[in-house]
C-alpha cells in the first residue's frame, strides 16, 4: 500500500467536488444537520470565521460504500468506517448521549471495524443547565456517554481521541472513524487523563484519549483531541485568550514530543500537523488567538477557525490537530 487510507483536506465549500473516493464530507456552517441524500455528509453548526462556509473532506484512495441503518449514516472502505448519528431533539443531553453512544458503539463493532480512531461531538447550549439542574449540558453529556460505556462494559479509557464543542443552533451530532486494527491511545504528560479528572468537573468524567496514534502500512497518522488550556486538570489563564493559546501550543508540543520519543513519529511540533481546527468561543478574541498561533507556529496552510463554545466557562479556545 503506497498511500494511507485516510487523507483530510480543507476546501472552500464551492470547491468541494468529490474527486477520487470521498469517505465523508463535513461542512461547517450555521446549523447542525445531516443530508437525507448522503449518509456520510454532515453539517456542523460552527460558523467559520472569514468565510460563509468551509468543508473538510475525508478522502480515501479505497473504494467507498455508503448506507444508512436504523438512522446511522455510514461510509466504509476496506480499512475505514465513518459513522454518524444526529439527534434533532437534544433537550435531554444525558439521554441523547447515552442513546447515540449505545447505537454507534454497537454499530461499528457489528460492521467489523472494532477499533475506534476518533470521535467528534457537537451540541447546543453546552454550558447551560441540563434537565438535571445540578449539571450543565456538557456534564450531562459526559454522564450519558459513561452510561453507554457501562452498559456495554467498556472501560472509559478505551475511547479514542475526541472533540466536544458547543454549537449555536440545536441538535446533537456525533460522528466517528473506526478501523479494523487498533491504534495506540496517547496521553499528555502535562495533563491528567480526562477519564481520571476529579469530580470537581462533573460527577462522571469525560472519556477520551488525548490522541490516537494509528500505524498504517503506508504511514503512521496522529489524531489529536480538542486541546484546551488545561494543565494537570486545572484550567489556566482564565479570561486571557493569548495566554491560553500559548498553553495549548505547549500542551500540543508536549504530546508531540512524547509521540516522537516513544513511537518515533517524525513530527517536530504543532506546526508540522497537516490540519488544525481552532474553536474560538468569543469572536472578539479571534485577532489575539490568530496572532498568537502565527507567532508560535508561523503561517500554517491548513488552519480553520470556527466559532464554538468550549466546555468550561473560563476556557476561551481549543485546538484539535491531525497528522495524516
Ligand atoms: C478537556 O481537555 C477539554 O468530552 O470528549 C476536549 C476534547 C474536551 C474532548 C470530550 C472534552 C472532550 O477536558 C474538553
Amino acid at each position: 500500500m503506497s498511500q494511507p487510507p485516510l487523507k483530510a483536506q480543507l476546501v472552500p465549500s464551492r470547491d468541494a467536488v468529490a474527486e477520487g473516493a470521498l469517505l465523508a464530507r463535513v461542512d461547517y456552517g450555521r446549523e447542525t444537520g445531516i443530508d437525507p441524500e448522503d449518509p456520510s455528509r454532515v453539517t456542523v453548526g460552527l460558523p467559520p470565521f472569514g468565510t460563509e462556509q468551509a468543508s473538510e473532506l475525508l478522502r480515501t484512495p479505497q473504494a467507498v460504500t455508503r448506507g444508512e441503518q436504523d438512522g446511522i449514516g455510514f461510509a466504509r472502505s476496506e480499512d475505514l468506517l465513518f459513522a454518524r448519528v444526529f439527534i434533532a431533539d437534544s433537550q435531554d443531553m444525558q439521554q441523547a448521549a447515552e442513546q447515540a453512544y449505545l447505537r454507534l458503539l454497537r454499530f461499528h463493532t457489528a460492521m467489523g471495524y472494532p477499533a475506534l480512531l476518533r470521535i467528534w461531538n457537537f451540541f447546543d447550549r453546552l454550558l447551560e443547565p441540563a434537565v438535571d439542574p445540578t449539571l450543565d449540558r456538557y456534564q450531562a453529556f459526559c454522564a450519558g456517554r459513561q452510561q453507554a460505556l457501562e452498559a456495554l462494559q467498556i472501560d472509559g479509557s478505551a475511547l479514542p481521541a475526541a472533540t466536544a464543542i458547543g454549537t449555536a443552533t440545536p441538535g446533537f451530532l456525533v460522528y466517528l472513524l473506526a478501523a479494523r486494527e487498533p491504534g495506540i491511545q496517547i496521553e499528555n504528560p502535562r495533563q491528567v487523563s480526562a477519564y481520571h479528572y476529579p469530580p470537581d468537573y462533573g460527577p462522571k468524567s469525560p472519556t477520551f484519549a488525548r490522541a490516537t496514534l494509528k500505524p498504517w502500512p503506508a504511514r503512521t497518522q496522529l489524531y489529536i483531541s480538542g486541546t484546551a488550556s488545561i494543565v494537570g486538570h486545572a484550567s489556566l489563564h482564565a479570561g486571557k485568550p493569548a495566554a491560553q493559546m500559548d498553553e495549548i501550543i505547549n500542551n500540543l508540543g508536549a504530546l508531540i514530543d512524547k509521540v516522537r520519543n516513544d513511537h518515533g513519529l517524525a513530527l517536530h511540533g504543532p506546526g508540522d500537523l497537516s490540519l488544525l481546527k481552532v474553536y474560538v468561543k468569543r469572536e472578539a478574541d479571534l485577532p489575539a488567538i490568530r496572532a498568537r498561533l502565527t507567532a508560535r507556529i508561523g503561517d500554517h496552510p491548513a488552519v480553520l477557525f470556527l466559532h464554538g463554545d468550549v466546555c468550561r466557562k473560563e476556557l476561551l479556545v481549543e485546538i484539535e490537530g491531525l497528522y495524516a
